[in-house]
């Protein structure tokens, strides 16, 4: 009998040491969560504030972060997905950068039994239990106030013939088709008004966006463009630069429709640079991390989660300090 004490005695104390006594549920100390979350890069001022927002986010919930930068290639998204699984983390996070081609090793995650967040862009999939829960803006509308944006401005200035150029963002990328097809189904009610000239892929960077400018002034002339409509403020500061080089706004105005909302496009808003910017908030952080704790309390999530978005153009009062960037 004193041997079987002793015995259970020495195996509690080992257990207690290694701490091998099953998972331990945090009491107020969140830092046992580790969250592994991949980022695209840091292609544009909205991606670099949406990883300030996740590791601001992930530090006041106290979870630990492992972030890993995959410099725009959705190979190193997969080898950083697969390291998390490795590193057995509680949760993934990532934000895929196309949303093809993710079926395999997010099925790894799932059979791992690690529950995955998608943030900022959706992936095409036949399985959607391979996520648990989206968090992101609904790009779809935010392409529709572009061009809900534009159909009143053609109105204001009694325009009956209007030609745009787009500079889209990364193909295949959730922003850039649904911002592209939200845009389309607004602006495609009236193709007698509204005809789209070309149509650009700028990768949502600011020298590809100058790039696409200068093909878009050589081909058409800039009194062959009368609408810029941009995927996002970098690519749209970079063709305002080019537009600006070229004094190609001497000879006229152009409508310039962009998207993200960073502070220097509505400054340019405010200068009249820019007509219309259409908001993209990056700061995801706490909805997600707010997800994070409800996961690990066992709840189930809403499956689709968007942030509120809206737009600012020169019909506001530019002057309230409510328009602003971030
Ligand atoms: C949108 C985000 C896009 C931004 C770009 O949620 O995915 O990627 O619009 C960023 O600025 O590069």
């Amino acid at each position: 009998m004193r041997k079987g004490i002793a015995l259970g005695l020495v195996l509690l104390i080992l257990l207690a040491l290694t701490g091998c006594t099953g998972k331990q549920e945090p009491a107020g100390d969140n830092s046992s969560i580790v969250v592994g979350f991949s980022q695209i890069g840091s292609e544009s001022s909205w991606r670099i504030a949406n990883t300030v927002s996740m590791e601001e986010a992930a530090k006041k919930y106290g979870y630990s972060l492992m972030t890993d930068n995959a410099n725009q290639k959705q190979a190193k998204q997969i080898d950083a997905i697969r390291s998390f699984i490795a590193y057995r983390v509680d949760v993934i996070v990532f934000s895929p950068i196309v949303e093809t081609d993710w079926d395999n090793v997010l099925t790894e995650a799932k059979q791992a039994g690690i529950p995955v967040i998608l943030m900022d862009r959706m992936i095409d999939t036949k399985d959607d239990s391979l996520y648990t829960a989206y968090v992101g803006a609904d790009f779809y509308a935010e392409g529709r106030r572009a061009g809900e944006y534009l159909v009143r401005k053609a109105d204001a200035i009694g325009a009956d013939h209007l030609r745009i150029a787009e500079i889209c963002g990364t193909t295949d990328s959730t922003p850039m088709r649904e911002r592209h097809r939200g845009f389309m189904d607004v602006i495609g009610q009236d193709q007698e008004r509204f005809q789209v000239i070309d149509s650009m892929d700028g990768d949502f960077l600011r020298t590809k966006g100058e790039e696409c400018m200068r093909e878009l002034l050589n081909k058409h002339g800039a009194d062959g463009i009368d609408v810029i409509f941009s995927h996002n403020d970098a690519m749209t500061l970079g063709a305002l630069d080019v537009l600006e080089k070229e004094n190609a706004l001497d000879s006229k105005d152009m409508i310039v429709i962009t998207v993200d909302g960073e502070k220097e496009a509505v400054d340019a808003l405010k200068a009249g640079r820019v007509n219309c910017v259409v908001q993209c908030t990056p700061d995801l952080g706490p909805a997600v991390m707010e997800l994070v704790g409800e996961l690990k309390a066992g709840k189930a999530l809403l499956k689709v989660n968007h942030p509120e978005e809206g737009a600012f153009s020169d019909f506001d009062d530019l002057t309230d300090p409510a328009v602003e960037g971030f």
